[in-house]
């Protein structure tokens, strides 16, 4: 049965992963409607026209008036809700939705719902590997990589779904069994006008969450709330009632919940504080959705972490090198610095730069002057990061990553790590950041 009236026309605006998976769930409901995108070429264009055929697609500069003739948008995550156009259809009457609002409609089975600035694909992806090895069917989705949309399915016991800001934006009420906003420092400033209308956006999480976990270390993790929603928490200090967190006994530190060690920290392969934290995160939430400690226990002791987070690559004259493309946030590139400069005998050498996103790194000037011994800049705002780096280390300029690579070599010295943690997304020089780790890895590699 279809959950959505089908005698109302609908426009999907974005044609990326998002809008196709709205295409094919749409066209399988039997909804009318057309395809939007401002691009002259979106990416799933070929396949709309192979697939959907007779669906309408208008490519280009959005017209409004076109807009106007729907009842409601499912604007895809990568268009703000600001664009003219959308405001004006929006002024106009017209409603504003998305994948992850309609998703909801149609889901059966709980949803664990995990946001934050950074974090996010690391605990999806614990808490759906717990699932699964709680024998659970579980779907893991979202801004991780497979559309909402395309999870759905009857056979579904368990949703585990990564949520950005941008696809929070659009979801009216997720409702989700359990939901997290795991930490929060600045990010996409170059799309909100400030960190109120992002801590806004991430927070929408909350709406209609039956049970929510709380990140101690971090204020801005915390919902407004009505005290009768079961509230559990996780964080480094050491845990109490419906707390997790590390309890040190004989000298060993533990994940612990309440008054009890779970396991010690050492058999973690995931290294660095933040990702005990993740560990006690992603605990929190299988907890809230009833999964066994047994089984998160034995998930946590054999997950060796996300590709491009943190990731070793090779070691080389004694010097080891760390692909953290990921980290596209200065937040993500403090624990890096911080997490990985504590962790070794020597110095960091780091290579960072890239699209900086409206970012202020003035953040990372102290860390990098304690545990880096030159900075290697590459990428569009590399004279931002040097202007808020100034006096801290050495900098360094440099036009590809492959001589970043090659520079940092020279500079690193035995004992010492060279760190690509850019604190900028990748997209005014590679495809996307997995592109860029690759070739980073490639770099370190060919290195002779
Ligand atoms: N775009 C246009 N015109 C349009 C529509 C999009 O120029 O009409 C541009 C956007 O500005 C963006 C790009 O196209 O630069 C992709 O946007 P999209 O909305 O079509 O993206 P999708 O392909 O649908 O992928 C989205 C998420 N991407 C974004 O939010 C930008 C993917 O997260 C997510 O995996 C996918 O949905 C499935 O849910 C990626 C991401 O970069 C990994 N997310 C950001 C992040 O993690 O920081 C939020
Ligand atoms: P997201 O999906 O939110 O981008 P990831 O798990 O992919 O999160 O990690 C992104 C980046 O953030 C990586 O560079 C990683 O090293 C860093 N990171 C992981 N956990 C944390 C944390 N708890 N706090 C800050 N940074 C983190």
């Amino acid at each position: 049965m279809s959950l959505i009236a089908s005698d109302q026309f609908r426009i999907v605006v974005g044609l990326g992963k998002s809008g196709m998976s709205l295409v094919r769930f749409l066209a399988q409901q039997g909804v009318r409607f057309a395809v939007a995108d401002t691009r002259a070429n979106p990416p799933e264009l070929a396949t709309l026209q192979r697939d959907y055929p007779e669906v309408e697609v208008r490519c280009g500069e959005l017209d409004v008036d076109f807009l106007c003739r729907a009842s409601e948008l499912y604007v895809s995550p990568g268009l703000a809700l600001a664009t003219p156009a959308l405001r004006e259809a929006a002024a106009r009457g017209v409603k504003m939705s998305g994948d992850i609002d309609l998703f909801t409609r149609y889901a059966k089975a709980p949803i664990v719902a995990i946001t934050g600035s950074n974090a996010k694909s690391t605990v999806t992806t614990l808490v759906g590997e717990m699932a699964a090895a709680a024998g659970k069917k579980v779907a893991v989705g979202g801004n991780i990589g497979t559309p909402a949309l395309d999870l759905l399915s009857d056979e579904v016991e368990l949703y585990v779904l990564e949520l950005s800001s941008f696809q929070l934006e659009t979801t009216e009420r997720l409702g989700a069994e359990v939901a997290t906003c795991l930490n929060i420092s600045e990010d996409h400033m170059d799309r909100y006008a400030g960190m109120a209308q992002y801590h806004l956006a991430k927070h929408r999480i909350f709406r209609g969450a039956k049970q929510v976990v709380v990140n101690r270390d971090d204020a801005l993790s915390r919902p407004l709330i009505a005290d009768q929603v079961p509230c559990w928490s996780f964080g480094l200090g050491k845990p109490d009632f419906k707390r997790f967190g590390l309890i040190e006994e004989g000298g060993e530190k533990y994940l612990a919940f309440q008054f009890e060690t779970l396991m010690p920290t050492a058999e973690l392969k995931i290294r660095g504080a933040h990702n005990q934290s993740n560990a006690l995160a992603a605990l929190a939430l299988g907890h809230a959705v009833g999964l066994p400690f047994a089984a998160m226990l034995d998930t946590l002791r054999h997950f060796a972490g996300l590709p491009h987070r943190c990731q070793w690559v090779r070691e080389r004259h004694g010097v080891g090198y760390y692909d953290d493309s990921k980290a596209t946030n200065v937040g993500a590139a403090l624990a890096a610095i911080e997490g990985l400069g504590a962790d070794i005998a020597g110095k960091l050498v780091l290579i960072a730069g890239g699209d900086g996103k409206g970012a202020d790194f003035s953040a990372l000037k102290a860390p990098v002057a304690k545990f880096c011994r030159a900075v290697v800049l590459l990428g569009r705002d590399a004279e931002l990061l040097a202007e808020a780096l100034a006096d801290g280390a050495a900098l360094v300029r440099v036009k590809t990553l492959d001589e970043a690579v090659q520079r940092a070599a020279t500079l690193a010295e035995p004992g010492d790590a060279v760190l690509l943690s850019p604190a900028c997304a990748s997209l005014d020089m590679f495809k996307n950041f997995e592109e860029r780790g690759r070739l980073f890895a490639l770099a370190a590699e060919g290195l002779v």
